[in-house]
């Protein structure tokens, strides 16, 4: 009997054939088995990639013993680092490709996304940083994958609207917060993570309802932006939305006598002060500092200031010491 299988099947096997050793390989193999149809013409196929799948979680399994660290975790780069979450399918990668020039694998089988993908999000003059990883509830990479959703700075939960978007996204923030990640301003318990919503797939038929009931659930929550990946609507407004969750000011450094640098600016958590600047920039300012003067949030130009007066946004400032 002839296997006839699936386009999906193909996708999925080049997947897998790509995927670097590992938990990314183990995940890759186990959405290849499910790509394959269950009929006769299979069995054969499918008793061999499941050997296959037992061999490589013996190899996974003695590698961990050796303590091979952090494989999956994501270094940051650029002002702030923001990791795609949600359920299968939902369009993490999609909206990845969207913001950023990252090309990540799409496809309209489960878990295509099977290891961690960073692209770099321009915004004005700065860059954000940001991880697609592999759905929520798949059991061979939860464990990794809640690893990196606990260190970024923000999460990007992405919720189709097409597919009951209220109720997938109250199990999403459940599952979260089993893992004690509370996807929430200013809970005190564990660890509060801000988040934004994009409803994707506003393209798509009865997106438009399911929007209004995800939004009401969840406005007072966090910010609600609708996208569609497929069209490209959408996605100023959630490129604000994620400079805002971000809140970082964008300071420029000048030096006496001389024109500002407004090149690359320096990038500091909203709140920070003229102490944390010299941080950033060398520690000589550091301990020496002995008063700033300010070009933008101030009285006046050029105004002088102390060590801890708090910087805004697009602020100019020069150091003395
Ligand atoms: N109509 C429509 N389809 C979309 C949109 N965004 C993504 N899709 C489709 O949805 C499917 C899943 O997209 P992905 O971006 O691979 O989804 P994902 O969340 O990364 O999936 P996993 O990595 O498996 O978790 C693909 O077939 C996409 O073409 C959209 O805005 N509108
Ligand atoms: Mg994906």
């Amino acid at each position: 009997m002839p296997a006839n299988l699936p386009p999906e099947y193909y996708e999925a096997e080049k997947t897998y054939k790509e995927a670097p050793p590992g938990p990314a390989k183990v995940a890759a193999l186990e959405a290849l088995i499910s790509s394959v149809p269950k009929h006769k013409g299979t069995d054969k196929i499918r008793a061999d990639l499941r050997r296959r799948l037992s061999k490589l979680k013996d190899e996974a399994q003695k590698k961990k013993k050796g303590g091979r660290g952090d494989l999956f975790s994501v270094s940051k780069e650029g002002a702030a680092q923001v990791a795609l979450a949600g359920f299968a399918n939902s369009g993490k990668s999609s909206v990845l490709a969207s913001l950023t020039n990252a090309k990540p694998v799409i496809a309209n089988y489960p878990v295509s996304t099977v290891m961690p993908f960073q692209g770099m999000m321009p915004y004005e003059d700065i860059q954000i940083q940001l991880v697609d990883i592999p759905p929520i509830g798949n059991e061979s990479t939860d464990g990794w994958v809640s690893g990196i959703l606990r260190v970024a700075d923000i999460l990007l939960l992405v919720i189709d609207l097409t597919d009951a978007p209220d109720v997938r996204a109250e199990l999403l923030i459940g599952q979260l917060q089993q893992w004690n990640i509370h996807p929430k301003e200013g809970a005190e318990k564990g660890v509060v993570k801000r988040a934004l919503i994009a409803g994707n797939k506003s393209d798509a038929p009865g997106a438009a309802e399911g929007f209004k009931i995800l939004s009401g659930k969840y406005q007072d929550t966090c910010p609600v932006v609708g996208v569609s990946a497929m069209t490209q609507e959408g996605f100023e407004e959630l490129r604000n939305t994620v400079f805002e969750a971000a809140r970082i000011v964008r300071v420029y450094t000048k030096e006496p006598g001389k024109e500002p640098d407004l090149g690359t600016p320096f990038t500091l958590p909203a709140g920070a002060t003229v102490i944390d600047l010299t941080r950033a920039v060398h520690k000589d300012f550091t301990a020496g500092l002995k008063y700033a003067c300010i070009w933008g949030s101030s009285k006046f130009p050029g105004q002088r200031v102390q060590r801890d007066y708090v910087l805004r946004d697009r602020d100019i400032v020069e150091l003395h010491i």
